[in-house]
């Protein structure tokens, strides 16, 4: 037997990052070209190209079956147009695997949808504990003026389908009202051609 050696990151509370991590993916507004509602805003946003987050993977692990993966998130706070920046949201490529999200600091949204177009919103603080189930999609959403940071945790074979958001859209957006947000339904929204 083989024993791959047990590891452990510090996560720096005040900020996410994860000094140690053994990798970080930066995600700018060009990152995310095409994805939100409102294409002139979007347009106009990329003139400066804000950074909208960053992924701090911690452990460089296994991707096979049995291994966890984890990772923070830190969306900074902005907006395109009436949109709170996001991150890209995928489905899993083995769609039965699930994720859980625990809210290091700021607020923000765990925004889910069914194939089939179905969404659910889950509001995310410092110790929210929030589970994405198989088969969901998930996106999250900096819905604060301070960046949002969430660690997750998923299976190490999970992986990851963009395409079908990229292709699709998400059902539902999440649009600032007043202090806060509301979410409604998105009218480019294209369901998948079967579940
Ligand atoms: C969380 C996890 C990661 C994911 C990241 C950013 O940390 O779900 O697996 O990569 O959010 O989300 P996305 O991959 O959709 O850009
Ligand atoms: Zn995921």
């Amino acid at each position: 037997m083989t024993y791959v050696d047990p590891v452990s990151h510090q996560v720096n509370l005040a900020d996410g990052t994860i000094p140690t991590a053994h990798a970080v993916q930066v995600r700018r507004l060009a990152d995310l070209r095409g994805l939100f509602a409102d294409p002139q805003a979007e347009a106009d946003a990329l003139a400066e190209n804000p950074l909208v987050y960053q992924v701090y993977d911690a452990a460089d692990l296994p991707h096979v079956d049995g291994h966890l993966l984890y990772s923070t998130t830190v969306i900074q706070p902005g907006r395109v147009g009436d949109e709170f920046f996001m991150t890209k949201g995928h489905f899993h490529e083995r769609s039965d695997r699930a994720e859980l999200y625990y809210g290091l600091s700021g607020e923000g949204v765990l925004l889910l949808q069914t194939p089939e177009g179905r969404v659910e919103t889950l509001p995310m603080v410092a110790g929210t504990a929030a589970y994405v189930p198989p088969h969901w999609g998930h996106r999250t959403v900096n819905t604060g003026r301070v960046p949002f940071v969430f660690l997750a945790a998923y299976p190490a074979d999970a992986g990851y389908d963009y395409g079908t958001i990229a292709r699709d859209g998400f059902a539902g957006l999440v649009l600032a009202d007043g202090d806060g947000f509301r979410v409604v339904p998105n009218p480019r929204y294209r369901r998948a051609a079967s579940p």
